[in-house]
């Protein structure tokens, strides 16, 4: 039997459970799962000491030599603190360093034992602790959360069978196809080496250089250029695997699996223009969404998908299942949800959880496998001695975040920052002096044990030619888009390459990566950024003969509509929860129609908040109206869609500010369901919004009779059929 550390109900540092609870998330957190409340400090009720323990009397002024003479080497109190101080930051990721975390829970709809004897994929009845960090990838930890990138989707399953860290993306594919090749594309990607210009932001002659070079990340370069990017909120996300990975049984058989993440509420972006604004005006965005919807009682959901399938279909597929440059179309093989993953707790300590967890995708547990995918392999590798680095030693699995929360013993031992107390004297096997404690586990009886898949070949250097189609699944995620997504796509390279000051990169990007991929692509972006359209466009047909590899043939058209974001698989779930609204009002301001708006709103999740000019209470029209925020502290980027409720005098007001006017003109812009009450309709056009292109996403009329039509149209995220917007002066 394996024994637990003597420790392990223990605080390390011997601070007692708190009194009170720390934050109004930990009051609400109480009921739920809760690794970590062994280690919690808590300073209320105790008294200032040093770090030994000595009460400390004056924390203001250091030892002098008299009262205006020098400070004295002897103040330890002084030395200590500063000291400490000195060491308060360990070294930020060197990618995925902005981000921010939840706590949570998984369980699984129904017994997954048919595929897999991984523990936590059992018992529907089971709650499994979970702690997830969301993260962009090239930013610095003190970047804006909205740049244009890929988002980390990091997610430790505590399982009693151990830690299984899924370090997964927002997208399902990879720029590259070996973990040799890691370094080098993250060198191209993150800001210039000898001016660190630009930051989080991939729009700079490196990183075009080096895709322009390395054709097989012409697949996630359109996943990078495209509205998946830009994510509205965490939980507006699906999340990959992206390696395939095996699930093992009880009776050691074997099938592949691709892991998907579901947001409940659907998959949605924002839109390019209001992120580059948002990175300003608000550059917690996704942090602080998140931060919010949990406070509020309104957790992330997402279902955890599994793609399954075993040699024989693999063989069939005209990609190989080890290049992570490569997905499997959900048209080929279907997505199953096989359970649900609820984020209800914010942390408590951004240090001590969201910096301080370790992932590692080596932490698998019994009942999932590897696959020889090159990049998962050198990432097996890779994350540990991260940790090393970044944490300072061997020991960071005592850390709270990243402790299993099942007894682990073996006899590793000693170290930087041990906290453990190993006692006894065997700390090796085999051992006669202590039974042979700790003991190895049977496979049978759940010891981890490798799928045995058989190898072959000769030792060499080699990519493997089932590789070397780059473009045929950059095509089919172009054809597969909406034409507003491609005209994004087409923005998005244009936006990039304009910044690329060497006419031969951007050149090469639009003859070697764009012309391979679809010909109306390449003469878009090429006419945008002043070159020639390429002579011979191939349109994707050359590059998916390579190899005699096509993806239409096993996949039909070559299309795989659930990549859209329009998608209703995909996008559109009707639930705006957590969905925030302006509420433009001034002194006079119909107070019902702010009353009935926000009660509608509220009851289906959302929240309707008034903005104004400042601060403190309005003179409504038939009532006093308590104002939220002002205009200038929450612009219209930072809602979803925009209210003006009836009211002459304050439609009087409104229409003489040139603020409210861009306010309104950019929500309409950004394709953003607009309601009005019929005193205010008079904005519309003041705003420079012609009254001829009026759509179902702008509404005119009584708070009662709209609210319904109003919050339909929120829920299908963007009115994406808005004309004429080219004139609109925001
Ligand atoms: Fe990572 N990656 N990565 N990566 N990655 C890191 O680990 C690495 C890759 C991903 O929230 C680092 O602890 C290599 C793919 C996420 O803490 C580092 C390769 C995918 C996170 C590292 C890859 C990811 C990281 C930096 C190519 C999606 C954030 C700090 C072989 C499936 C985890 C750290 C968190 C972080 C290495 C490629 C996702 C340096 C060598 C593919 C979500 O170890």
């Amino acid at each position: 039997m394996a024994k637990a550390p003597a420790n392990r109900k223990k605080s390390p540092s011997g601070a007692k459970a708190p009194k009170k609870p720390a934050s109004a998330g930990a009051a609400a957190s109480s009921a739920k799962i809760d690794a970590l409340a062994p280690f919690r400090a808590a300073p209320h009720g105790t008294t200032l000491t040093t770090n030994q323990g000595v009460p400390i009397a004056d924390n203001d002024n250091s030892l002098r030599a008299g009262d205006r003479g020098a400070t004295l080497l002897e103040d330890f109190i002084m030395r200590e603190k500063l000291t400490h101080f000195d060491h308060e930051r360990i070294p930020e990721r060197v990618v995925h360093a902005r981000g921010a975390a939840a706590h949570g829970y998984f369980q699984v709809y129904k017994s997954m034992a048919k595929v897999t004897r991984a523990a936590f994929l059992q018992d529907p009845n089971v709650k499994t602790p979970v702690f997830v960090r969301f993260s962009t990838v090239g930013g610095s930890r003190g970047s804006a959360d909205t740049p244009r990138d890929v988002r980390g989707f990091a997610v430790k399953f505590y399982t009693p069978d151990g830690n299984f860290d899924l370090v997964g993306n927002n997208m399902p594919v990879f720029f590259i196809q070996d973990a040799i090749k890691f370094p080098d594309f993250v060198h191209a990607v993150k800001p210039e080496p000898h001016n660190e210009i630009p930051q989080a932001s991939s729009a700079h002659d490196t990183l075009w250089d080096f895709a322009s070079l390395t054709l097989e990340s012409s697949h996630m370069m359109m996943w990078l250029m495209s509205d998946r990017a830009l994510p509205r909120s965490y939980a507006m996300m699906e999340g990959f695997g992206v390696h395939t990975f095996r699930f093992i049984n009880a009776k050691d058989e074997s099938r592949f699996v691709k892991f998907h993440w579901k947001p409940i509420l659907g998959a949605h972006s924002l839109i390019w223009d209001e992120a580059q604004k948002i990175m300003g005006k608000d550059p917690d965005f996704n942090r602080r969404d998140m931060y919010e919807r949990i406070e509020k009682g309104q957790p992330l959901e997402f279902e955890l998908g599994v793609q399954l399938f075993g040699d024989e279909e693999a063989d069939g597929f005209d990609f190989d299942i080890l290049d992570p440059t490569k997905l499997i179309p959900e048209e080929l093989i279907p997505v199953q949800r096989i359970g649900k993953m609820v984020l209800d707790r914010n942390p408590e300590s951004f240090f001590a959880e969201t910096e301080q967890v370790a992932f590692c995708t080596s932490h698998i547990v019994p009942g999932i496998g590897f696959t020889n995918d090159p990049l998962l392999q050198g990432r097996n590798f890779s994350y540990l001695d991260t940790q090393l680095s970044r944490l300072g030693g061997p020991n960071f699995h005592e850390i709270p975040i990243n402790r299993p929360v099942c007894p682990f013993s073996n006899g590793q031992r000693d170290g930087l920052h041990r906290m453990t107390i190993d006692t006894g004297e065997t700390s090796y096997g085999p051992n006669s002096l202590d039974e042979n404690f700790p003991a190895e586990k049977d496979p049978k009886s759940g010891g981890f044990s490798t799928y045995p898949a058989p190898v072959d070949g000769v030792t060499r250097r080699v990519r493997a030619e089932s590789f070397n189609d780059h473009f045929s699944q950059a095509t089919m995620f172009w054809n597969s888009m909406s034409p507003l997504e491609r005209e994004h796509i087409a923005t998005a390279f244009s936006f990039e390459l304009a910044k690329v000051n060497r006419v031969e990169v951007r050149q090469r990007v639009v003859n070697e990566m764009l012309a391979n991929i679809d010909a109306d692509l390449a003469s878009a972006v090429a006419t945008n950024i002043g070159l020639p359209a390429p002579a011979a466009a191939s349109n994707g047909k050359a590059a998916s003969k390579r190899n005699g590899r096509t993806q239409k043939s096993r996949n039909g058209r070559g299309l795989s509509p659930v990549l859209s974001l329009l998608d209703p698989r995909t996008g559109v779930t009707g639930d705006i929860t957590g969905r925030k609204v302006a509420i433009l009002a001034a002194d006079g301001t119909s107070a019902r129609d702010v009353k009935t708006m926000k009660a509608a709103l509220e009851r289906a999740g959302a929240q309707g908040l008034v903005v104004a000019g400042k601060l403190g209470v309005l003179k409504g029209a038939g009532g006093q109206i308590e104002v939220d925020h002002t205009s200038l502290t929450m612009p219209s980027v930072v809602f979803d869609a925009l209210y003006v409720p009836g009211g002459a005098a304050a439609a009087t007001t409104l229409a003489g500010s040139g603020l409210i006017l861009s306010y309104i003109a950019e929500a309409y812009k950004h394709l953003k369901a607009l309601a009005f009450g019929e005193e205010a309709a008079a904005l519309i056009e003041k705003a420079g919004i012609e009254l001829d292109s009026l759509d179902a996403g702008v509404l005119i009329g009584d708070a009662a009779a709209i609210a319904e039509a109003f919050i339909e149209a929120i829920g299908r995220h963007r009115v994406w059929s808005r004309k004429n917007l080219e004139p609109v002066p925001a």
